[in-house]
């Protein structure tokens, strides 16, 4: 019995820093309805798909930073992101975006939300956990800043995952299909994707921003060139998407932010559409806006999850106390 879901990642080309919201809205949506008319019922948008990756810039003036979060509890409902919201509800397609959470007490998150179009609603929140980057500007003038650590608290939800109401294609006893979703920085840990695997997880759905050079922060060695920084960057951002999808046998759907925003800050593109032996099924072709799509059989995840990542019959929990008790690295003594 086959669980067969058309499925894609909008990719999104560059948003600047003066962009209107309203505008990048209008963007989502010619995606989205571009997905919706190749057959997809599931869209998942990058992290902080609403405005420029605004955490790269240290603002000093608090309503300048103010003005890229959004504010309402329930931003499908609110403008002008509701826009996206109803014309997925028009089309019955799922959507999973991110955006800048700022909750009524203050709290700041990188969040993402899943709207079911069946019910209407936000059926799921996520915020990002492992935030990168600096609280402080870097002491280099020239570097580009990644200021995450300033902007975001830590997520305080864990990775939940939950299950697409609506989204089986058979009534064969299987239940609806189980997601779990991450942000950018979080697809790099493994401990993350073990947490949704877990609990049986069959679609990971990944929005992500990730630097193209950025030799303060990123590839292995300062004398690298941009040219090989960024591809490297997309190699490993392939190779955790890839690794974990297989060793969680899980299908993956990652959608990036991509190419050259104000100008400038490089963004990898390199959305893609993973599948649970690590099979690469679709991926972007270029660095702006584009949608690819994949049909997926959820029931492919069975393989791994009952033979060689059965988790049941083959973890050994008492080996790994290290993973949970200990943060940082303890090196032995001898
Ligand atoms: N947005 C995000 O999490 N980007 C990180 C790069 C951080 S470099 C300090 C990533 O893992 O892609």
């Amino acid at each position: 019995m086959s669980r067969i879901l058309k499925v894609a990642a909008a990719q999104l080309g560059p948003v600047h820093l003066d962009t209107p919201r309203a505008e990048t809205v209008v963007r989502l949506i010619r995606l989205l309805k571009s997905a919706a008319r190749q057959g997809a019922t599931l869209v998942v948008f990058p992290e902080l798909a609403f405005t420029t990756f605004f955490a790269r810039h240290l603002f000093d003036e608090p309503t300048r930073l103010e003005a890229f979060f959004e504010h309402d509890k329930d931003i499908s409902r609110s403008s002008p992101t509701k826009a996206l919201f109803e014309e997925a509800q028009r089309l019955g397609v799922d959507i999973c975006v991110g955006y800048a959470e700022k909750t009524p007490e203050g709290r700041a998150f990188n969040s993402a939300i899943y709207y079911s179009a069946k019910q209407d609603r936000v059926m799921a929140k996520y915020r990002k956990v492992h935030i990168p980057g600096t609280r402080e500007p870097l002491p280099d003038k020239a570097a580009v800043n990644h200021l995450e650590k300033r902007y975001f608290e830590p997520g305080d939800l864990g990775f939940q995952a939950f299950r697409a109401p609506g989204k089986r294609q058979n009534a064969d006893g299987a239940g609806d299909p189980i997601l779990g979703m991450l942000i950018c920085n979080d697809r790099r840990w493994p401990e993350a994707w073990r947490c949704y695997g877990l609990q049986g997880v069959e679609v990971i759905l990944c929005g992500y921003n990730t630097p193209a050079y950025n030799p303060h922060f990123w590839g292995t060695s300062k004398a690298m060139s941009p040219e090989i920084a960024k591809s490297t960057a997309i190699a490993q951002h392939k190779l955790v998407m890839q690794a974990n999808s297989y060793m969680n046998s899980c299908f993956s759907i990652a959608a990036g932010k991509a190419g050259l925003e104000d100008g400038q800050y490089e963004l990898i593109g390199g959305s893609c559409i993973v599948g649970p032996e690590g099979q690469i099924l679709a991926e972007a072709a270029t660095t702006d806006d584009e949608v690819i799509c994949a049909e997926i059989d959820l029931d492919e995840c069975r393989q791994g999850k009952e033979h060689i990542f059965n988790f049941a019959q083959h973890r050994r929990v008492e080996t790994y106390r290290r993973v949970v008790d200990q943060v940082g690295v303890t090196q032995p003594d001898s």
